[in-house]
């Protein structure tokens, strides 16, 4: 048994976005149901079943999620937005937590509130000492979902959920957030813009989603000044400008601000393969990013660091990105590679190009806590 908790539960799998490619299909508009959309929660599912089929699952410590209670939700969410979801849930059809692209089935609530739930129990596991770390592969996701609206697919902040209960509950007096997802972090950032307890670190694709979020002005205000950074990258980019980022900004600030607790906002849509975005990082280079905020973390913070899952679209691709960080997190090889390394070689990315440096020097200038 390694040190590395793990959180999947079956009705992760049957979070229903329905039946349009990207929103719900509509004739007149050309737009046709499918078999699969693209944020089907099958994709998960393949990289629970590829750990489990590996072997690598009998390494870790499982830990089981249980549903975030109200109050839980409600120290990041408003009640009124948390009622919304709790009466459309109740619908035969269920409903939408507020775009017209975050559907969900009847019952939604529930899978909502289990996901809030396995960050709350990754956090509990991490914090309790009884793994030194945590994966929780948990799903619908939580990043664009902002106090009084979900958005991007994401009902409740995960990740948000589980910072605020490690804050109030636990006794943990500041956690960072670092989030790898190529999308913009709005919801966590719209969650703690006022709060300097609670770093946001939000790495992606600039102007991905949201189109008009994640610039690197938006540093928080009042007593949260400074304690929200934006890190977009242009796109195309692949480990040099990851590396050259987490190097010269992530780490860096997670070193001056020195949190109790980390929690990974781990989106595998970063990857080459991905459907909605255009970044180029590989199987590997997931691992390698792992092992910084693991180092980090280990100089903070005891090692606690808590994977939170994100997005991540490409079902054939998305379960090699999640099985090497967990071999990363547990140090426990699965004795499979990455299946598609070497298609995948040579494909270019790898190296930081001269418009990548500037983004991120100039990301790492308006970080106040660099300065
Ligand atoms: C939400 C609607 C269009 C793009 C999509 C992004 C979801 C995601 O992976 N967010 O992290
Ligand atoms: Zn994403």
């Amino acid at each position: 048994m390694s040190a590395t908790g793990y959180v999947w539960e079956t009705t992760y799998g049957w979070a229903d976005l329905g039946t349009g490619p990207m929103m719900p299909a509509h004739a007149a508009a050309g737009i046709q149901p499918i078999t699969h959309h693209v944020a089907h929660p099958d994709t998960k599912r393949r990289m629970h079943e590829l750990i489990s089929a590996t072997g690598l699952i009998d390494s870790l410590t499982p830990v089981r999620a249980r549903p975030a209670s109200r109050e839980d939700i409600l120290r990041v969410h408003e009640e009124e937005y948390y009622e919304r979801i709790a009466a459309q849930s109740l619908l035969p059809k269920g409903g939408d937590a507020g775009d017209g692209e975050t559907s969900f089935g009847q019952g939604g609530l529930d899978i909502a509130l289990l996901a809030a739930g396995g960050a709350l129990a990754a956090v509990d596991a991490v914090v309790s000492g009884a793994v030194e770390n945590c994966y929780a592969l948990v799903n619908p996701p939580g990043h664009h979902a902002e106090r009084n609206m979900g958005r991007g697919y994401c009902l409740f902040g995960n990740a948000a959920v589980a910072a605020a209960y490690a804050r109030e509950q636990l006794g943990i007096s500041r956690v960072a957030i670092v989030d790898w997802d190529v999308h913009h972090g709005n919801g966590t950032q719209d969650i703690f813009w006022e709060r300097d307890d609670v770093l946001n670190i939000s790495i992606h694709q600039n102007r991905c989603f949201p189109p008009d979020s994640g610039f690197i002005e938006e540093r928080g205000a009042g007593t949260g000044e400074g304690y929200t950074i934006n890190v977009p990258l242009p796109p195309g980019g692949g480990m040099g400008a990851y590396e050259y980022a987490f190097d010269t900004v992530v780490i860096p600030a997670l070193r001056r601000y020195a949190p109790e607790l980390i929690i990974v906002g781990s989106g595998f849509d970063a990857s080459i393969m991905d459907p909605l975005a255009r970044m180029m990082l590989r199987a590997a280079d997931y691992a390698t990013l792992t092992r910084k905020v693991m180092d980090l973390a280990a100089e903070v913070c005891d090692g606690r660091l808590v994977c939170v899952q994100e997005g991540g679209y490409n079902p054939f691709y998305l379960p090699f990105c999640g099985l090497k960080v967990l071999e990363e997190l547990s140090g426990v090889s699965s004795g499979i590679d990455d299946a598609f390394a070497e298609t995948l070689s040579g494909k270019g990315g790898e190296e930081l190009m001269g418009h990548e440096r500037e983004a991120v020097d100039h990301a790492a200038q308006l970080a106040a806590l660099l300065r």
